[in-house]
């Protein structure tokens, strides 16, 4: 029987490319995000290539009424869900903490933070009758705090300390928690972060070869499809060029 993975943010970056190769290799989706109709491109695009089935699902997950109403209330035949990758997420600005923006702080703590508590507890019921696995797609920016990096790096910091959180209280549920903490990898990430400047969003992955969203996507679908009793715990990946959060080696 195929199984079923929650991806959220899967209408662009890691999220997309996660939904296409777990596709590829027969699960059934349920994709999560804010924009219809980029969502809609992937499912359209999933729909034509793989045989299986896509529940596409729009909402912030910001908004605790709606991560509930949607992902705490799959339909009846959606509801044997075997893994959730908690996705979704960005950083807003890239500013010293004495010139950061408030309203850019409270963005990144409700989406990567609470946005993924809300989703973990909302999808937690299908997870146990599954004995499913969690998948928080975490930061080298959890590892190591950088500069200007702030409150960015302190919500992927939260990540790192849910995700260890969560392995350790769900162990009697037989559930598997596992964080990959990526680099740099170039997808809209900068983009967003940079507020659309797109010459600082290239600066960042120019001068060496850095991840693809297609290397997240492989190393979710390993994490995702080991043998019951194996849990990979904290998976820190980077590309070959970049030794931690702040050392990238530019030829
Ligand atoms: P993208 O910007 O390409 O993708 C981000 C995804 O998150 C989009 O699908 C977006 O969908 C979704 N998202 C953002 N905010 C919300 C929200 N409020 N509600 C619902 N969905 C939301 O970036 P990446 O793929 O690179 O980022 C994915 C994750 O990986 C993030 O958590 C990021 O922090 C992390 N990461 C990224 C790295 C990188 O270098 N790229 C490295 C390490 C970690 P939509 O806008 O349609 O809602
Ligand atoms: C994204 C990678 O280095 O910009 O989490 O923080 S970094």
């Amino acid at each position: 029987m195929s199984k079923t993975v929650i991806i959220t943010g899967a209408s662009s970056g890691f999220g997309k490319a996660m939904a296409e190769k777990f596709a590829a290799g027969g699960w059934n989706l349920i994709l999560t995000a804010r924009r219809k109709e980029k969502l809609e491109d992937v499912v359209a695009n999933i729909q034509k290539q793989y045989g299986v089935k896509v529940l596409s699902l729009v909402f912030d997950i910001q908004n605790r009424a709606d991560v509930f109403k949607y992902l705490g209330n799959l339909p009846t035949e959606w509801q044997a869900v075997d893994v959730l990758v908690n996705n979704a997420g960005l950083a807003l600005g890239r500013d010293a903490f004495q010139d950061a923006n408030l309203d850019d702080w409270e963005t990144m703590i409700d989406t990567n933070v609470k946005g993924l508590l809300y989703a973990s507890k909302a999808v937690l019921p299908y997870l146990t009758k599954q004995e499913g696995h969690i998948i928080n797609i975490g930061s080298t920016a959890g590892k190591e705090v950088y500069k200007d990096g702030n409150v960015y790096c302190a919500t992927k910091h939260a990540v790192d300390a849910i995700t260890k959180a969560q392995r350790i209280d769900l162990l009697p549920l037989h559930i598997k928690v596992t964080s990959i903490h990526p680099g740099a990898v170039d997808t809209d990430f900068s983009l967003v972060r940079f507020k659309g400047d797109a010459a600082k969003a290239a600066a960042v992955y120019a001068g060496y070869t850095p991840l693809s969203a297609g290397d997240i996507a492989d190393t979710a679908w390993y994490v995702a499809n080991l043998p019951k009793h194996v849990c990979i715990n904290d998976l820190v990946i980077t590309c070959t060029a970049q030794g931690n959060s702040t050392t990238i080696h530019k030829d």
